[in-house]
């Protein structure tokens, strides 16, 4: 089985056509289709389907692409912590980031990791656990910098705690809830979670839950912290969000804090990463830099 062949498959599946991914990988159709078909024949299994449209991987190949997905991305890290090793700091760090880390840490921890490591290419995509578990697991991530529960973690994740990001409650300016000093004056109020049940989204169904009040009504999940300020000042709705995030936005997007009585449980953050997959030195070294700065807020 060749790398070169899996990098292919990975190619096809993400242009969805052999003509397209032998013009991106500077090859033939032909010999594409033939690395392929040798590949088949090695497995015992046909991987792709030829459509009119195009190809489309079979349940084989989606099986399969899974796992070579994640032996591309360790190869890749295999070449990057060698090279580094020898002193040549090249490669890529990929990582996802929630709002609280984005704002307080990593500006400064990438520009001193930029000034440290300017050929080192950094990928840095919003996210928050649960859902960036699955990138870790697919090799698409490093790491991921997040609020969590730490009974909630799985066991194939590593956690490393950074630092408490307070969470708050949210409305809009104008709000008729805005004065409300108790939990229970909320109750009929709709929310709009972002990464529950088991993320940082979490902490008001708890809080519901502990002063014994009915759950916490839905209104929608919202996973995009660019969105979510301005859903909230458009809608009677309410949401929950860090303390740093609500600063931010609060006069530009005319949000109000509801400061309730019943304390909210603050988040831990914490650097996640697989149990089996060491990080290369340039992943090792970025979560240094965000340490660093973590400790320093
Ligand atoms: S954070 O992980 O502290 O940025 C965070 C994200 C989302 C919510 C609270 C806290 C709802």
């Amino acid at each position: 089985m060749k790398l070169q062949t899996l990098q292919a498959l990975l190619c096809i599946e993400a242009v969805g056509s052999l003509r397209a991914a032998a013009q991106q990988l500077h090859t033939s159709q032909p010999a594409l289709s033939a690395a392929i078909q040798q590949l088949e024949t090695e497995l015992c299994a046909p991987l792709l389907v030829r459509t009119r449209r195009g190809v489309t991987l079979t349940t084989f190949g989606q099986a399969f692409i899974k796992r070579a997905r994640l032996i591309v991305a360790e190869s890749q890290r295999a070449h990057d912590e060698i090279r580094q090793l020898r002193g040549h700091w090249e490669g890529q760090v990929s990582f996802s980031t929630s709002p609280a880390v984005g704002l307080q840490v990593l500006p400064k921890a990438l520009a001193s990791f930029a000034h440290e490591f300017p050929k080192v290419t950094v990928r840095v995509r919003d996210g928050l656990f649960p859902a960036v578990a699955a990138g870790m697991r697919d090799g698409s991530l490093d790491f991921a910098l997040t609020a969590a529960n730490r009974h909630d973690i799985d066991e194939d994740l590593e956690c490393e705690a950074l630092f408490v990001s307070e969470v708050v409650i949210v409305a809009r300016k104008g709000h008729p809830l805005s004065h409300a000093r108790h939990l229970h004056e909320l109750q009929d109020c709709a929310w709009v979670y972002s990464s529950a049940p088991r993320g940082p989204g979490a902490v008001i169904e708890e809080a519901f839950r502990s002063h014994a009040l009915p759950p916490a009504k839905f209104a929608m999940a919202c996973e995009s912290f660019l969105v979510l300020p301005g859903i909230i000042s458009q809608t009677d709705w309410l949401t929950t969000m860090p303390l740093a995030m609500y600063e931010r936005n609060a006069l530009q997007d005319g949000l109000c804090r509801i400061e309730v009585e019943e304390p909210l449980r603050n988040l831990t953050i914490y650097a996640l990463r697989r149990h089996d997959m060491p990080l290369t030195p340039a992943s090792e070294s970025l979560i240094r830099w965000v340490r660093h700065f973590a400790a320093q807020r």
